[in-house]
């Protein structure tokens, strides 16, 4: 997925923001919720608050989503503050592999990998040109941060680099540790990118 040819229009057209998802100024944010799409603690808690009781009496009818898998609903309260839709996708629970083996090598690599994946497609059908992340699977779900760092970016970047759409991705994350890990991330993979280019 990743580009060699990544340029730094590309790595301008993402943002790392510390805060809570659902005071985000932009027309879709992605929720890392379970199979049952019926709310749960931790971000999708906080987002269910925000868009209130429809958000839930809505999401009975979708008959759930398999992890990997994205399904994107209305905002409903949420609009109010100027977001169109909410992306619910069901990330990985980590399943106590070995966290520096190389990346991409685990099942759960690829879902997570998968879930950015199919955030971003359906953002480009849906027409949204700004959309934030959270850290899909690092909280309840016990990704390792960096690990899933690394893939969010790096399958970010890649989208970016061949599609117009969306335009804008935020990286938003609840604590300052988590926004340095983005931050950290980013830089490693930028370094890498021009060392490539000096070849
Ligand atoms: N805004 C942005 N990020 C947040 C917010 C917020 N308001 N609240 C928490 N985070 P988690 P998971 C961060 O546990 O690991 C739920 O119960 C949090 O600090 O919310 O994918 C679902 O129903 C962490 O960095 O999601 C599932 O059952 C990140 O969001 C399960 O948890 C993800 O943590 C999903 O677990």
């Amino acid at each position: 997925m990743m580009s060699n040819a990544l340029s730094q229009d590309v790595v301008e057209r993402i943002a790392v923001v510390q805060g809570d998802i659902t005071q985000q100024q932009v027309d879709a944010i992605v929720n890392a919720a379970n199979e049952s799409l019926l709310g749960g603690g931790g971000v999708d808690g906080a987002i269910h608050r925000a868009a209130g009781p429809q958000l839930k009496q809505h999401n009975r009818t979708l008959g759930g989503c398999k992890t990997g898998l994205a399904r994107s609903t209305p905002a409903f309260d949420l609009e109010k503050r100027g977001i169109r839709r909410i992306i619910h996708t069901v990330g990985p629970v980590w399943s106590d592999g070995d966290e520096d083996a190389p990346l991409g090598s685990c099942r759960d690599d690829v879902l997570l990998a998968s879930c950015y994946h199919q955030c971003l497609e359906l953002s480009e059908a849906e027409g949204l040109a700004t959309v934030a992340f959270p850290a899909i699977s690092t909280g309840v779900y016990g990704f390792p941060k960096h690990r899933a760092a690394k893939i969010a970016i790096s399958h970010v970047l890649g989208w970016l680099a061949g599609h117009q759409l969306p335009q804008k991705v935020i990286f938003c994350c609840f604590s300052q540790e988590d926004a340095d890990i983005y931050r950290q991330a980013i830089d490693t993979r930028q370094k890498w990118m021009s060392s490539r280019r000096q070849r």
